[in-house]
């Protein structure tokens, strides 16, 4: 029989990346009892799950930190974009500095949580994944903290069961890896996870084939390595860059040029493009004109520069329509960017083969391979699952949450997701999300939002304290009138233009719905901070 432990707490963290290890450190500094349960076996979320061949972060090292000095004073990260055993050994740093694992459950999932009326607390209930333990945790406040990339999405492909070889999705790589040398690899999906896992295997691969369906509009990284002296001599620039992340769009410390791809010349918006395309990384992306993704006229332009710069790599014209396409597949970055090291060369290569699902889609999978409606059989030794996530909401709908009358959270998010602020959910008392939907979450640096959120989060549990309140729950209207202001922004932009991710549109049956709060950081930061100056109105407290 497997045992059972009981403990209580104020405040159940979910999840020990960015958003929940801030929450944990804030909230203990003020003196909260407070603890998190962490499905990984060790610290950073995505950073632990993430461990495919040439997974690294697509943001600039120094602003991918938190921004406490005392962390980042004596880190270095020796590459400009660092890889995931970095990130991890950055994570390991913060825990030597902060103490944070003696706070954490590792190992363990969250299974369930049931609201009791009577006391006001979640009972909740959290399994370890060897051993099968089971903790009964009881707590006053849930502050789910699941990250957007944390529920694989794996599509129904016939026969996907019954392949002999090695299958494995990008975010449930094996922690001891897998040598690639040698092998026919597949790679099915080319978002971000799938570029940068077929820009690393293809040089050591004996074949590869790329199952694409849409082309991914990958932006040039311009990686290099970082000189500890060069880092010491960045780090004078840090406080002030730091503190530029919480006013910028998207969290980082550049934004978007203040002028519309249509106010200026040829030559001038040219000009403007190839500075933006030389600094390389999202600058090309959230760096670009204000109206780029307003305006179909001005993404236009930014996506023929894209294109006629990608074209240039690729030897093969043949292959300029599948990788490159005359027109875009859909309004430039209305579908996240990747960046990329040396992907469109990996297609020079005559070991590579790419295969375009709109007109030839994948049949089945056989115990040797991949079979296309051409008839071939794709022979594979490793099949790898790039196909993304449930995004934003998986994580949260994955857990059995109940409110006291046994109503599903998954089944209040069946017709789409809806909270007040970015941060709470009607008839679901006492339950937080950072970093979750409606808020900025996959908009934002993760860093940034985990801190500019987070802290928000914090003064709200600091002054449910102060105020001996037991119960929050937000309102309806406070949903609705957020939902408008979701709406209102989405509809005067190109999201709705692709089949994203960021519109939950990659899950079928999914609800189609912008999965985040599309209007920027600061703007986030100025409804919340007015809530919070006005006393919290969108919420009922007892
Ligand atoms: O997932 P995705 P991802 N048959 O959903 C294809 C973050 N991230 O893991 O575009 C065939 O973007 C799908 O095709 P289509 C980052 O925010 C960050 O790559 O839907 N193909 C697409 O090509 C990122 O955006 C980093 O037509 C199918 C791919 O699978 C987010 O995570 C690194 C299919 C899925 O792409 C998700 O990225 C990695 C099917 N049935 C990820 N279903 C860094 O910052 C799906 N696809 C380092």
């Amino acid at each position: 029989m497997t045992s059972s432990v009981h403990e209580e707490h104020e405040i159940l963290i979910v999840g020990a990346g960015f958003a929940g290890l801030y929450q944990l450190h804030k909230l203990r500094e003020r003196g909260h009892d407070v603890h998190v349960v962490e499905s990984a076996s060790g610290l950073g979320g995505v950073w632990y799950w993430n461990c495919y061949p040439g997974a690294r972060v697509d943001t600039w090292g120094p602003m991918y930190q938190f921004s406490d000095e005392k962390l980042w004073r004596d880190w270095n990260f020796s590459e400009l974009y660092p890889n995931w055993e970095e990130v991890r050994k950055y994570f390991h740093h913060v825990d030597e500095k902060l103490g944070l694992s003696r706070d954490i459950t590792f190992d363990t999932r969250v299974t369930q949580a049931t609201f009791d009326e009577g006391t006001h607390r979640w009972n909740v209930v959290a399994v370890n994944n060897t051993t099968g333990e089971v903790r009964r945790i009881t707590a006053r406040y849930l502050v789910l903290c699941t990250g957007f990339g944390s529920k694989p999405y794996i599509p129904d492909l016939p026969g996907l069961d019954t392949f002999q070889g090695i299958k494995h999705h990008t975010a449930r790589w094996p922690q001891e890896g897998i040598d690639l040398s040698g092998k026919r690899l597949g790679v099915i999906g080319t978002g971000a996870s799938g570029v940068q896992v077929i820009q690393e295997a293809a040089p050591v691969v004996d074949h590869l084939t790329v199952f694409q369906r849409t082309p991914m509009i990958a932006l040039p990284m311009r990686q290099r390595t970082i000189s500890d002296a060069e880092n010491a001599a960045d780090k004078q620039t840090y406080p002030q860059r730091m503190a530029r992340r919480n006013g910028t769009f998207a969290g980082f410390d550049y934004d978007f040029v203040q002028q519309s791809a249509l106010e200026v010349s040829d030559e001038e918006r040219t000009k403007i493009l190839e500075e933006l395309w030389e600094i390389g990384g999202f600058v090309y992306w959230l760096g670009n004109f204000s109206d780029v993704f307003s305006n179909e006229e001005s993404n236009r332009y930014v996506y023929d520069f894209w294109r006629d710069k990608t074209r240039m790599r690729i030897k093969n014209k043949d292959l300029w329509d599948v990788l490159a396409p005359t027109d875009p597949p859909h309004p430039f970055g209305v579908k996240r960017p990747s960046l990329e090291q040396r992907y469109y060369e990996v297609f020079n290569q005559d070991n590579v083969d790419i295969v375009t699902l709109r007109s030839n889609p994948i049949e089945r999978v056989t115990p040797a391979g991949v079979v296309t409606a051409d008839g071939i059989e794709h022979r594979l030794d490793v099949l790898v699952l790039a196909t993304g996530f449930d995004a934003v909401t998986g994580g949260i709908t994955a857990i059995d949450i109940r409110n006291a009358a046994g109503e599903s959270f998954a089944d209040s998010f069946k017709d789409g997701a809806h909270t007040a602020l970015g941060t709470a959910t009607a008839g679901f008392p006492n339950l937080l999300f950072v970093y979750g939907p409606q808020s900025p979450s996959a908009f934002c640096n993760g860093p940034t939002c985990a801190e500019a959120q987070g802290e928000w989060v914090v003064d709200f549990l600091d002054y449910l304290r102060e105020n001996r309140i037991t119960r929050i729950e937000p309102t309806r209207e406070a949903e609705k009138s957020w939902q408008n202001k979701i709406d209102e922004i989405t509809s005067s932009t190109l999201f709705d233009r692709a089949e994203s991710w960021y519109m939950g549109a990659n899950v079928p049956g999914k609800k189609v719905q912008m999965l985040m709060y599309p209007g920027g950081l600061p703007m986030f930061l100025h409804e919340v901070n007015e809530s919070a100056a006005n006393g919290y109105p969108e919420f009922v407290k007892n």
